[in-house]
This record gives C-alpha cells, structure tokens and sequence, in this order.
C-alpha cells in the first residue's frame, strides 16, 4: 500500500518535471480576439519585450494579426539586463525584423516616455505626412500597446501620461480589459492585457518567460523552474551565482542548498528548505539582485 502511494507521488514528480509550462487562461484569449477587432483603429503597433528575454518574449501570434502595421519593438526593464546584449539585440531586430527598437527603463528614467513618443511619431511619419499632403492637419498617432504579461505596457502608458491612469502591479494578469488613454497630444495609447499563446514552441520558452514573472507563479513548480533558470545563468555567466551566493562549484541543486544554507532556510528536523531556497533565487533574479543579466544571445551565425 505505502510502495504504491511513494510510486503514484513519484510518478506524478516525474510526469510534472517533463510538462510543459503553458498558461493561455479565456482571458487570454477573449483579449486576443478584441484585440484583433481594435486593430482597424490603429496607426501603430509598441510591442513590448523584455530585455532580458528579447526573444522569448515575442509573441509569434502578433504578426498573423498585425498584418502590414507600422511597428515599434521597446525593449523594457534596461535596468535588470546586460546593456552589451540589449544593444546587440536592438540592432538585431533593426536589421533581421526591419523594425524601429527602443530600449528603455520605464521605472526610473523619467524621459523615456518622450523618447518613447518621439520614435513613435518618426515610425508614423510617412503616414502623417500623407494627411498633411492633404490639407488634414495631422491627429494623434493610435497606438497599441501590446505584449506578453508584466513587461511594463501599463506602466509605459502612465510614463508617458504623466500620472497613474491605468493600473500597474509586479504580477501577471494586472489588466483585463482594453483601456483607450489620450496620453499625450501627439499620441492616444490602447492599454490591453498581457497575452501570452496557446503552445510555446519549447519548453525553454515557458521557462525563460516563467524566469522573468511572466506565467501565474500558482501553476509552476517553482524548484523546477529555479534549477532550469540557475543552470541557464551558470552557462552564461559563469561564477556569478557561485559569488553572489558564495557556493563552491556546485550543480543547480547544489546551488538551492547554498542558498539555503546561506539564508537559514530549514524545515523541521533541520532539513534545508529548497522549495523556499528557489523562491528566494527567483525573487532576486526578477527584481534585479543578481545583477544585470539578459537571458539569451542573439543568434550567432545571424550576428555577424
Ligand atoms: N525595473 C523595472 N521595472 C519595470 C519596468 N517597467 C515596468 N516595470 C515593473 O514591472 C511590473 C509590471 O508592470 P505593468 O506595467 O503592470 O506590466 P503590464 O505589461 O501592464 O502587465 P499586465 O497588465 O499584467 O500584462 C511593475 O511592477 C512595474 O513597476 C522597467 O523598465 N524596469
Ligand atoms: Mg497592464
């Protein structure tokens, strides 16, 4: 009897640790359908991405519907990624998705949202410049703001309004409904909510977006994701982990017992409490105390 329940929990581990992360709840997709309506009445297409996972933060489904819609890629959260890969990745997307790319850090530089509309009126130049061509004196350029959730889309609009209009919040599924904000003279701002896919094409998508807070931390095995994540840091920022967390040489376990250890984390009878262990490891990598770090390289054979 107690064989077969240790077998039934030890299968569900192992059938847990190779599942893929997906989140794609009806709002998701309620929002992506509206989203699509909303389109028609738009000039211009911010999509943001977070710098410190540029690629896998891009939703491969917003180019089925933004059809031939002038775009702007910002690259958010400059503050917690490595500045060398944010310029290589701002270059990247120039030149291989032929798309204006602005990098900024919406939390604590104040003239980002300037900057924001200012590349946001040269993107939509051609297009004001027809209606003056016409006698039209040029309206406000309308713009969504669009991508996955938690990269900063409310925030960016606040930034740029210059007050909290919509609400913000560290935690996916903030906003829920379509919010159309005349933020500036130049620019009105359609606030839409964080939209992820049905099926990410890897499992190293789910983690990488799971990583940065993007994915509902309830439906994750949060130990799982730290180990996956510490081993992607130990590749590409070797030693880093092993200082910041003064671990020897370690494996990615071996690193949640270091941190463990370091931190006082312990069960009862003394045991090392992990799960806490990643908890904390996650909540640093998010919030930007394990220094500036940027996830994934530009693909190399594409970089040259
Ligand atoms: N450090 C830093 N934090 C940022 C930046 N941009 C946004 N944030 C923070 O990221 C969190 C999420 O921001 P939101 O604006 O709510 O993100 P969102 O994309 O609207 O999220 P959803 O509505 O849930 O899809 C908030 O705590 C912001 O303060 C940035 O450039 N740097
Ligand atoms: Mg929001």
């Amino acid at each position: 009897m107690e064989q077969k329940k240790e077998n039934r929990k030890n299968k569900k581990t192992e059938e847990f640790s190779h599942a893929k992360i997906n989140w794609y709840p009806g709002h998701m997709e309620k929002a992506r359908r509206e989203m699509t309506e909303k389109l028609k009445a738009v000039d211009l297409i911010i999509e943001l991405r977070d710098a410190r996972i540029p690629e896998a933060s891009k939703n491969p489904m917003l180019n089925e519907m933004a059809q031939n819609k002038p775009r702007l890629i910002v690259l958010s959260k400059i503050d917690y990624a490595d500045p060398k890969a944010v310029r290589e990745w701002a270059a990247y997307f120039k030149e291989k998705e032929n798309c204006s790319c602005i990098a900024v850090d919406l939390l604590n530089d104040n003239k980002c949202g300037k900057k924001i509309i200012a590349e946001a009126l040269q993107v939509t130049k051609p297009m004001r410049d027809r209606q003056i061509a016409k006698g039209i004196h040029p309206r406000a350029v309308r713009a969504m703001a669009c991508g996955i959730p938690n990269v900063g889309k409310s925030t960016m609009i606040n930034r740029i309004n210059g007050k909290n209009t919509v609400k913000a919040a560290d935690k996916p599924g903030v906003t829920r409904s379509l919010t159309w904000i005349h933020a500036d003279p130049d620019l009105d701002l359609l606030d839409t909510p964080g939209v992820l896919w049905p099926k990410f094409e890897d499992q190293r998508t789910g983690s990488l977006l799971a990583a940065i807070g993007s994915i509902n931390d309830d439906i994750l095995d949060q130990k799982m994701l730290a180990m996956d994540t510490i081993h992607a840091i130990q590749n590409l920022y070797p030693g880093k982990l092993e200082e910041i967390y003064e671990a020897g040489e370690v494996n990615p376990n071996g690193m949640l017992k270091a941190i463990a250890v370091k931190r006082h984390f312990r069960k009862e009878e003394d045991a090392l409490d992990l799960k806490r262990a990643a908890q904390a490891f996650l909540f640093d990598l998010r919030h930007g105390k394990l220094g500036r770090l940027t996830l994934e390289g530009v693909p190399h054979e594409k970089n040259q």
